[in-house]
């Protein structure tokens, strides 16, 4: 990289506050900081940790651990502070002038600012600056010089300084615009659920902890062109790619990572882009099977269910090749990994046994003379092979269970998956 560029990184300190309740998690999560710093485009500059024993609900941390933390970066010029959890607006402003007027922002402001960063769909980008704006609106009660060192996060991305020196009505209007925008294209997206039930093509929907290989399967399954990097939020926007596993036709959705403490107001954002992922027929949650796979299914399962989830779901340990001993993995995980292929096969048959009684693998006999009777009712299934005998024609087909009985004369034998 270009050493002039480098510079102008902004460079971002991390306060991690230690509590109670993240005594022993909180390594974890510092980690994660500096993922978000780097997958926000900034400089990681190092991290302080603050013991936490009571919240000083003006400040946060202690007046006392202020003052020290201030005479501690007093040196270090040009930094932005982020508080490794959620601050209310007057503890970010309150921090912010204890600290000599520093931009502090907080976990929420810089996933939403990596949010803003990889948005790519216009829906993706009325729900980031939906949100962003959100989150600005009660903060603009502080003084005035105060507005623009809250903005768009890192850098002058998302609802930046022209729009936050604009008045609040501005941006209650802008709020009513992007909600009605927002819910006309969630109407019309229903409309293609609908459709898309009504088309019997079952979902499988790839869900999980960010970062984890979810795009790099989608690519891997169905050729699809997804973005994948070594970054937080990766993928923002839904895709979705036809999948066929042995005759029978998936839809394969990708969708949006988790992360632990993922600020509500996000969560309700990405809600109506999740549904296809919540109203799934299975879902694959991907986990990194060299990483912290425990606390990636945890926290994806809780978010999933906020959102009322409740489909049947197969649990996916992804990037077996880093790990040198898969047999510590939970055994009710498929191992596999989406970079070299290994276990997609054995993955392909749990998807498919997961559909066992929505499908009948069979052979079909169907003779010469009810070839027309048979050919009115084939597109109802998969032909997945088929030769011309002496006396008809025979056929290795996916029968819909629904269709089975249309087709009771014709089938022969039933197989296993
Ligand atoms: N070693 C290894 N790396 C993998 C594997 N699968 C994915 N990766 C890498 O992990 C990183 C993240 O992959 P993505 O597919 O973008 O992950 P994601 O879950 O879609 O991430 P978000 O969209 O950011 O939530 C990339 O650098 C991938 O190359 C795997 O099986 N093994
Ligand atoms: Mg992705």
């Amino acid at each position: 990289m270009n050493e002039n560029f480098k510079k102008e990184l902004e460079k971002i300190y991390i306060i991690q506050p230690i509590t109670r309740e993240n005594a022993d998690n909180y390594r974890v999560l510092q980690e994660e900081a500096i993922s978000l710093i780097e997958s926000a485009g900034a400089a990681y500059a190092g991290t302080i940790h603050q013991n936490i024993r009571e919240i000083n609900p003006a400040t946060f941390i202690g007046e006392g651990k202020l003052e020290e933390l201030r005479r501690m970066l007093f040196d270090l010029e040009g930094i932005t502070i982020l508080f490794n959890g959620q601050l209310s607006p007057s503890q970010t402003l309150n921090i912010s002038a204890a600290l000599d007027d520093r931009k502090v922002i907080d976990r929420t402001t810089l996933i939403l600012d990596i949010f803003a960063k990889n948005a790519r769909s216009s829906e993706g980008k009325l729900q980031v600056e939906l949100a962003q704006l959100k989150y600005i609106y009660p903060r603009l009660k502080g003084k005035g010089a105060a507005l623009s060192r809250l903005g768009g996060g890192v850098g002058t991305r998302g609802p930046g300084e022209t729009k936050l020196e604009t008045d609040r009505r501005y941006i209650r209007g802008r709020l009513q615009y992007l909600e009605n925008k927002l819910k006309e294209t969630e109407k019309r997206r229903s409309l293609q659920t609908v459709r898309r039930q009504k088309d019997k093509v079952k979902t499988v929907a790839l869900v999980g902890y960010t970062n984890t290989g979810k795009s790099t399967l989608m690519n891997l399954f169905t050729g699809a062109d997804v973005y994948t990097k070594d970054e937080l939020f990766a993928t923002l926007d839904p895709t979705a790619r036809k999948l066929e596993i042995e005759g029978v036709e998936f839809l394969l959705v990708d969708t949006v990572g988790f992360l632990q403490d993922l600020p509500h107001n996000l969560i309700e954002a990405f809600k109506s882009t999740l549904e296809s992922a919540i109203h799934a027929d299975l879902a694959l949650i991907v986990c990194d099977a060299a990483g912290e796979y425990s606390m990636q299914l945890e926290t994806t399962l809780s978010t999933l269910r906020e959102m009322n989830f409740n489909s049947p779901y197969l649990t996916v340990m992804n990037k077996c090749d880093k790990i040198s001993d898969p047999s510590i993995l939970p055994a009710n995980g498929v191992a596999i990994s989406a970079k070299n292929g290994t276990g997609i096969e054995s993955l392909k048959r749990e998807i498919l046994k997961c559909f066992s009684t929505e499908f009948l693998f069979c052979e079909l006999f169907v003779p010469y003379e009810k070839i027309p009777q048979y050919a009115k009712i084939k597109t109802l299934i998969t032909e997945r092979k088929s030769e011309f005998c002496d006396d008809g024609q025979k056929i290795d087909a996916v029968v819909p269970t629904i269709y089975a009985n249309r087709f009771k004369e014709f089938i022969v034998r039933r197989k296993s998956i």
